[in-house]
């Protein structure tokens, strides 16, 4: 027997945790968190925990699968390209490019193939028809940074190891352990802006464990984030508390901004949030008076009706009250993979240069909102969806109108899958592709370092030997992109690679503000290093980046062989300043209020007047869950169900519903039973349902997940309901009705 130590980043979620894992007989055997790991020092959640598990699920696919009737079988990984190569082309030539769509989830934003290859083969796909995540998450949090910023990619995020005081809007730490800040061990730095004396405050309809460790939680009325925060700005200007600070000559707009406010008193909301006016005004007070202060928000304030405006005005309050790109307030990470710009004008942010072929929805950031997937797929005419390629998601779980969306895809000509599962979503693909498993690949985070709370440096060389049948993503995704290019599923693989090294190092030598612009490609190319392809990408992203050996300009710069020697990472240093350097818009200012978003305040004034209604939804998660895909590991399941409809007492008490018991949930689209929790941890006239469950469909191979299905929360939420700057779903402040079943 053969026992070795090998240390992996968590791919789990987006803490980034370093593991330490014990290896007999190319097995995981235990999981640790990495004590030596400069950033997330030991700490580790159940979820990672569980990830030998997870590698080791037997229901994990390993080798391709190819539909037969109602079941799939088994196949090689020539037939099954074939397979797509021939039926993709035949569906390209009858209805055209326009007829096909791709769906990509969550996890790739947590893999090296997600970050390199995703993009190229969602090119080569020539559609419009591009769907994701995003638009169920974080995509009003891009509009909003676009056109303040002019890059949808500059989010700030908060600084939480030096703040004085946090408000956390919409986000419960303690059980996701942070999103939009990648900040190991986040409840640990919660605590630790108390014990120096900090405060934390909490917005929240549901009392959440991280509400409970909070200084102050204030329950709010769901959905009305952009009211609150509203107000708050008005405060901070009719106080005369407006201090900008370093950024007072870099922002432009200030004027129209109090103009706007001048309709939102904290009077004015009080019975919209439920927060008494009182409270608002001494949360303004609060924020100006703190030496440093920060305020939060994430999917409480993303996935609702005015998710753009409420993603905003999070970044106006911390502007106004001189926390913007300063310690300890809201601050720009400079991952190892980005580059500092030249101070300058940009291009500024658009969008909507297509639009949804049904709805008229605006395109954001290259894609249409997932809301609109399945009318596309189930309304006849020219353009009409016929055929999808899903990357990683679960939209049958994930999204708005799910029974809508699960019908959709069961009438598509043609469906391919890459994912490790049978599970809701892929039970409907022709062809399924599973990568191999996240311990035999080597792992950088793309998304997540740039998101991070210090400047980090991190990569894993795989853990695991490669399965000798399996296959990595990026081959995956580069096979999918000669087919879809006409180039053949027998092209040579290898040369899809070298061409897509290549073609890095020909951008950064031709581009001006490139660290190695104008050298020799030939001469960068022979000193490229890396074992995989993958890591080859990676050596030139990391060496032309921000704290990279620019191929011999710093000999103490970054390559990827230094990060291959610092398995527990390298600390980069706390967050620097970044304004002007970050800014991108056509001044070259800050637009502190864009016209596009101003122009939706009128909307916002008009529900100002609109009666709340008497029961909405809201979602919840579980340090245990991850959305849909963790629910086939036993250790992470087991105990107490945690798929409950969380009902107030007031409520329990008024619809008759007992604790323990079931009861029917119907909204506009689609109604569900599920068990009822009693709990006043959840606001009267709000009930709390997670998503990612009901796992109940025939034709899955998810044999512990289907042990206990839960049901899916998706079934409920609207796809109709979008945020409209952002196509973003509303997933929260759902109105439904219950009653006993
Ligand atoms: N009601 C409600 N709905 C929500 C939310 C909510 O709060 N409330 N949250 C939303 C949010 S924030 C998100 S991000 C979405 C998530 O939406 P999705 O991304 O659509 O769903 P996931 O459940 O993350 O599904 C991930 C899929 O990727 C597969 N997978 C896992 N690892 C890999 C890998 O390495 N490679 C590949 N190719 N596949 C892999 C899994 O088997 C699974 O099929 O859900 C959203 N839906
Ligand atoms: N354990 C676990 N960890 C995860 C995930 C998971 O599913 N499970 N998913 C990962 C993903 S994809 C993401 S995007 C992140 C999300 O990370 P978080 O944003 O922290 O997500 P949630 O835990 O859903 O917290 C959202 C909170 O918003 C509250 N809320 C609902 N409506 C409103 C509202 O209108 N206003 C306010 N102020 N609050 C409201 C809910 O009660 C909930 O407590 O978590 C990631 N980490
Ligand atoms: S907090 Fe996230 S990254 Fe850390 S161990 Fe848990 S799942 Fe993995
Ligand atoms: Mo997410």
């Amino acid at each position: 027997m053969t026992a070795t130590t090998s240390f992996h980043t968590c791919p789990l979620c987006e803490a980034t945790c370093g593991l330490e894992l014990n290896i007999e007989d190319g097995e995981i055997t235990r999981v640790r968190g990495d004590r030596d790991h400069v950033f997330s020092r030991g700490f580790i959640c159940p979820k990672g925990a569980a990830f030998g598990k997870l590698v080791h699920d037997p229901d994990r696919l390993r080798r391709p699968l190819v539909r037969d009737g109602d079941t799939h079988r088994e196949v090689g990984w020539d037939e099954a390209f074939a397979v797509v190569e021939e039926r993709w082309s035949a569906v390209v030539a009858r209805h055209g490019a326009a007829s096909v769509a791709a769906y990509v989830g969550n996890p790739n934003a947590h893999t090296m193939s997600g970050g390199q290859y995703l993009r190229p083969f969602l090119r080569s796909l020539g559609t419009t028809n591009v769907f994701s995540a995003s638009t169920v998450d974080q995509m009003p949090k891009h509009v909003a940074c676009g056109f303040l910023y002019g890059d949808p990619l500059a989010i700030a995020v908060p600084d939480i190891d030096r703040t004085d005081m946090i408000v956390l809007l919409g986000a419960n730490p303690y059980e996701s352990n942070g999103s939009l800040c990648t900040a190991p061990d986040f409840p640990g730095r919660l605590e630790a802006v108390q014990g120096r004396g900090g405060r934390v405050v909490v917005v929240d309809p549901r009392r959440t464990r991280t509400a409970a460790m909070a200084d102050d939680h204030i329950p709010i009325r769901p959905g009305a984030d952009a009211f609150l925060l509203f107000a708050l700005v008005h405060v901070l200007f009719a106080d005369g508390l407006v201090d900008l600070g370093r950024l007072a000559d870099h922002v432009v707009g200030l004027d129209d901004v109090e103009r706007l406010a001048k309709d939102f008193p904290p009077e004015a909301v009080a019975a919209r949030t439920g927060i008494t006016a009182g409270r608002i005004r001494a949360l303004a007070r609060e924020l100006a008076d703190a030496p440093t202060a920060v305020v939060y928000g994430r999917v409480g304030t993303c996935t609702v009706e005015f998710g753009t405006l409420a993603s905003w005005l999070v970044d106006v309050v911390n502007a106004l009250t001189g926390n913007l790109d300063s310690p300890g307030g809201a601050m720009f990470p400079l991952a190892p993979h980005l580059r500092r710009r030249t101070p300058a004008p940009g291009r500024g942010f658009v969008t909507g240069r297509v639009a949804s072929r049904v709805r008229g929805a605006p395109e954001v950031l290259g894609e249409l909102p997932v809301a609109v997937l399945a009318e596309e797929i189930d309304t006849p005419g020219a353009g009409q969806i016929r055929a999808i390629v899903t990357v990683a998601g679960n939209p049958v779980l994930s999204t708005p109108n799910s029974e809508r969306l699960d019908r959709a895809l069961a009438s598509l000509e043609l469906m391919v899958s890459v994912d490790p599962y049978l599970n809701e979503t892929t039970r409907h693909a022709d062809v399924i592709l599973p990568p191999t498993d996240s311990a035999r690949v080597g792992h950088y985070d793309f998304s997540f370092l740039a998101l991070a709370i210090r400047n980090t440096a991190v990569y894993s060389r795989p853990a695991l030997p490669p399965d000798p049948g399996g296959m990595d993503e990026c081959d995956i995704l580069a096979r999918l992109t000669s087919i879809t290019t006409g180039r053949g599923a027998d092209a040579d693989i290898d040369g899809a690679h070298d061409a897509m090294l290549t073609g890095l190092i020909a951008k950064a030598t031709g581009d001006g503000e490139s660290v190695i612009h104008g050298r020799d490609p030939a001469e960068i190319a022979e000193m490229v290093e890396g074992l995989t392809p993958s890591e080859r990408l990676l050596d030139v992203t990391i060496r032309t980046g921000a704290y990279g050996d620019g191929f011999g300009v710093d000999p103490d710069g970054l390559t990827l062989a230094t990060l291959v020697d610092n398995p527990h990472g390298i600390d980069l240093g706390p967050l620097q300043p970044r304004v002007p350097e970050i800014v991108k818009t056509t001044s070259g200012k800050i637009e502190l209020c864009p016209e596009p978003i101003a122009a939706d305040v009128e909307r916002l004034r008009g529900a100002l007047d609109t009666p709340a209604p008497e029961l909405v939804l809201v979602g919840r998660r579980d340090v245990r869950s991850n959305n849909s895909w963790m629910h086939n590991v036993e250790v992470l399941v087991k105990g107490k169900p945690r798929c409950t409809l969380h009902v107030h007492p007031d409520d329990a008490e008024r619809l008759g519903l007992a604790d323990g018991a079931p009861a029917r949930v119907e909204s506009r689209v689609g109604a569900v039973v599920v068990d009822v929790q009693v709990t006043p941890d959840v606001m009267a006239g709000v009930v709390s349902l997670p998503h990612g469950w009901g796992h109940d469909r025939p034709g899955t191979r998810m044999r512990v997940a289907a042990g206990r299905p839960g049901v899916n929360s998706n079934i409920l939420t609207d796809e109709a309901a979008i945020d409209p700057l952002s196509g973003n779903a509303v997933l929260n402040a759902i109105p439904v009705t219950v009653s006993p079943s």
